[in-house]
């Protein structure tokens, strides 16, 4: 059986969570395959909110099977917080939750280096989560980092401490003050480890490969979005992973040319939480009525996202990179009141009008040339069916659809799972 990728075509936050509960059912396995607790995946159901980081947004669905897949990183403590929550929900995750042995272990040290990193930048700094994310990926690809097979042999610690004390002399290095008590954080790092150690560890590739041989279905789960890859994101102002859908081969162990559907996700607008160029930013009162109505503000951090127009010159460029072959659009709910709405469709650059991203989208390279269109009224919430959206929302489609000739197939109107209309 085929494995379908759902991804992120922005920059981050565009909803993935949602849509993988919404198609959850269709699936056997869900699997993350990179990025870690800096993602935000948030899921409403039942009048309920709920926020994953680094567990598959397939975990609330009893049959589905939950694969954190060796691209990931963990880190221990937040995810036992996250089992912590499903715990509470009466969620039985100890049968449906899988952990690659190939996946790299986030260590309080990272996250100490990622705040001194950081720090040391000033107003130059990457605007991460601070989550550990960026010296964890640095271990793994400068081969030093500590695994979660490796918590199955007995040398574990000593190459943990290996690491750590290396890390704390690497603190030391960045010009930058960090006030912490390793031995609070150890503490804690270590109790979670002991839970993260109840759970089933396998060798995810092997199991990937067998599940497709059996039949199974398996829906790769994207973390952040196309723009914050690390090789075709806004570079340094990225993630340290693979986001786009090769990411999901490395990350999973999956053979391209198993790959059939590729769900591309988006925000009928476009937002961006962090540092890094965003061309078509608003700073004026519509930037501010996205945030409101769209309540925007970082899943993890609690940071307010930057708002602004779509940008049909990334998102074209988002469905290429990751051969897109279907397109669910979020939030269009937001949009309505707004009596005009503009889409950016293509830029001006170096006197020149061009359809493309060029290799530099910092402000005073790039103006967005904006198309524009009529905004609609009604109140889209309490929509169900593809028919009774209002005219201008479906031209705003229809010209998406043509632009980017892939169809939209899911329109969402608001983040309870019940809000999603079909087309
Ligand atoms: P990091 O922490 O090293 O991966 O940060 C590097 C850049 O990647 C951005 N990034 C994100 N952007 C949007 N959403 C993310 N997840 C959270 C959410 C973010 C939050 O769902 O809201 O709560 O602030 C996410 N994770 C990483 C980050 O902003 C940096 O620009
Ligand atoms: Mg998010």
């Amino acid at each position: 059986m085929a494995v379908d990728l759902l991804l992120g075509l922005q920059w981050g936050d565009e909803g993935k969570g949602k849509i993988v509960d919404v198609l959850t059912s269709k699936y056997n396995i869900i699997a993350r395959f990179q990025g870690g607790p800096n993602a935000g995946h948030t899921l409403v159901f039942n009048g309920k909110k709920h926020v994953l980081h680094t567990i598959p947004s397939g975990i609330f669905h009893e049959d589905a099977t939950n694969l954190v897949g060796n691209g990931v990183v963990i880190d221990p403590v937040i995810f036992k917080k996250e089992l912590d929550k499903l715990a509470e929900q009466d969620v039985d995750y100890k049968k449906s939750l899988l952990i690659s042995r190939k996946a790299h272990i986030i260590l309080p040290t990272h996250r100490l280096l990622d705040a001194a990193s950081e720090a040391s930048k000033g107003k130059a700094k990457i605007g991460s989560t601070l989550k550990g994310i960026g010296p964890t990926y640095m271990d793994k690809t400068g081969r030093n980092g500590l695994r979660v097979g490796d918590l199955e042999l007995d040398t574990w610690k000593e190459k943990y401490r290996n690491l750590a004390d290396k890390h704390e002399s690497m603190i030391d290095f960045y010009d930058a003050k960090i006030e912490y008590d390793l031995k609070e954080l150890e503490n804690e790092f270590f109790e979670a480890i002991k839970v993260l150690k109840s759970l089933t560890f396998i060798d995810s590739e092997e199991y990937v490969f067998q599940a497709q041989k059996s039949g199974k279905s398996i829906l790769a789960e994207g973390a952040q979005g196309s723009l914050l890859d690390i090789d075709f994101g806004t570079y340094p102002f990225v993630t340290s992973s693979n986001t786009t859908a090769a990411g999901a081969c490395t990350g999973l162990g999956v053979a391209p040319n198993k790959i059939k559907e590729v769900f591309g996700i988006f925000k009928a607008y476009t937002t961006r939480v962090g540092s890094g160029p965003f061309p078509t930013e608003l700073f004026d009162e519509d930037g501010a009525t996205m945030a409101r109505v769209g309540h925007e503000f970082g899943a993890t951090t609690g940071r307010p996202r930057r708002c602004g127009w779509l940008d049909l010159v990334a998102l074209k460029y988002a469905c290429q990179v990751n051969g897109v072959t279907q397109l669910m659009m979020m939030k269009a709910d937001v949009l309505s009141g707004f009596k005009t709405l503009k889409v950016a469709t293509a830029y001006k650059y170096k006197g020149e009008t061009i359809d493309h991203l060029p290799y530099n989208i910092e402000p005073e390279n790039v103006e967005p040339i904006y198309t524009e269109f009529n905004g609609w009224a009604e109140d889209l919430t309490e929509m169900s069916d593809a028919s009774t959206l209002p005219l201008a929302l479906n031209e705003y489609i229809a010209f998406l659809e043509k632009e980017l000739e892939i169809p939209i197939t899911i329109v969402s109107v608001g983040p309870d799972r019940k809000q999603t209309i079909f087309r």
